[in-house]
């Protein structure tokens, strides 16, 4: 990994803010792919604080500053990662489940979807099953795009199915989730129509879902 990468990944997994600014930065005048920068320097290290976490090494606190300092370097990111002129590639209706409120992977796989000429509704963390069924009517889209992080929370993207499928819904979406907790078979499980493990496989993925 190069030197900018590893202070980037550093500052991230130290929450601090000023030295992600300055380096995502200038990693981009210096050229560096903006994928690179997210997935080695910035994704990498919120697993690093996930294991310092689950080591007790590190505490709540310490989980959100990093995670503002990732989202510091996402901002400065996002426009890289969105291509211009591209026509609307469907309709994606997004949220973090019931009792959920990491929303950095979510915000990422908005972002790539976006940045793929998908139109996205976001209704934020901590999504009702009932909220996902209003927005279904109200917005007609053609993805619901689910994420939870908790093992606590996945039971309620089966509950959020079963919600879409009692309000006569579950037919006019294809639904895909993720997240770090989800597998394959899970999705499965509960009657998804896809997962994918990371953002760049959720752009494959809706892609597929909407042509399909
Ligand atoms: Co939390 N947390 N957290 N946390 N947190 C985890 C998830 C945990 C694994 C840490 C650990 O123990 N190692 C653990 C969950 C254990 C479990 O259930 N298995 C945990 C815990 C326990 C908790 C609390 C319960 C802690 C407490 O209060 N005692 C609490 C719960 C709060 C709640 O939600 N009710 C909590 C709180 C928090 C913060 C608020 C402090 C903060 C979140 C801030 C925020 O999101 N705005 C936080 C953070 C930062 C983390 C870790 C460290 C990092 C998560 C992250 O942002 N990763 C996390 C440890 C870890 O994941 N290793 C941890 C980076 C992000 C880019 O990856 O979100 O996985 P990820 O998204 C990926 C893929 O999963 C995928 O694409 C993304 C990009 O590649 N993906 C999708 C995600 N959604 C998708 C949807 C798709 C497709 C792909 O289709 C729709």
């Amino acid at each position: 990994m190069s030197d900018i990468l590893k202070t980037i990944y550093s500052a991230v997994v130290s929450g601090d803010r000023d030295t992600v600014q300055a380096k995502v930065q200038e990693a981009l005048e210096a050229n560096l792919d903006p994928l690179t920068i997210l997935n080695e320097g910035m994704v990498a290290a919120m697993g690093e604080v996930g294991d310092r976490f689950e080591r007790q090494e590190f505490f709540v606190p310490e989980m959100l500053i990093a995670a503002r300092a990732m989202q510091t370097g996402m901002a400065i990111l996002k426009p890289h990662l969105m291509q211009s002129d591209i026509q609307s590639s469907g309709r994606v209706l997004a949220g973090t489940v019931l009792g959920d409120v990491h929303d950095i992977g979510k915000n990422l796989v908005c972002t790539m979807l976006e940045g793929a000429g998908f139109e996205i509704h976001d209704l934020g963390v901590n999504v009702a099953p009932e909220t996902f069924v209003k927005a279904v009517q109200e917005l007609e889209p053609d993805i619901v795009a689910m994420s939870a992080l908790l093992t606590t929370t996945m039971p309620n993207m089966r509950a959020t199915i079963e919600a879409l499928e009692s309000a006569g819904l579950r037919a006019q979406v294809r639904i895909m989730v993720g997240g770090a907790p989800v597998t394959e078979s899970f999705a499965q499980q509960i009657g998804a129509d896809g997962y994918a493990p990371d953002a760049s496989q959720a752009v494959r993925l809706a892609k597929s879902l909407v042509e399909g």
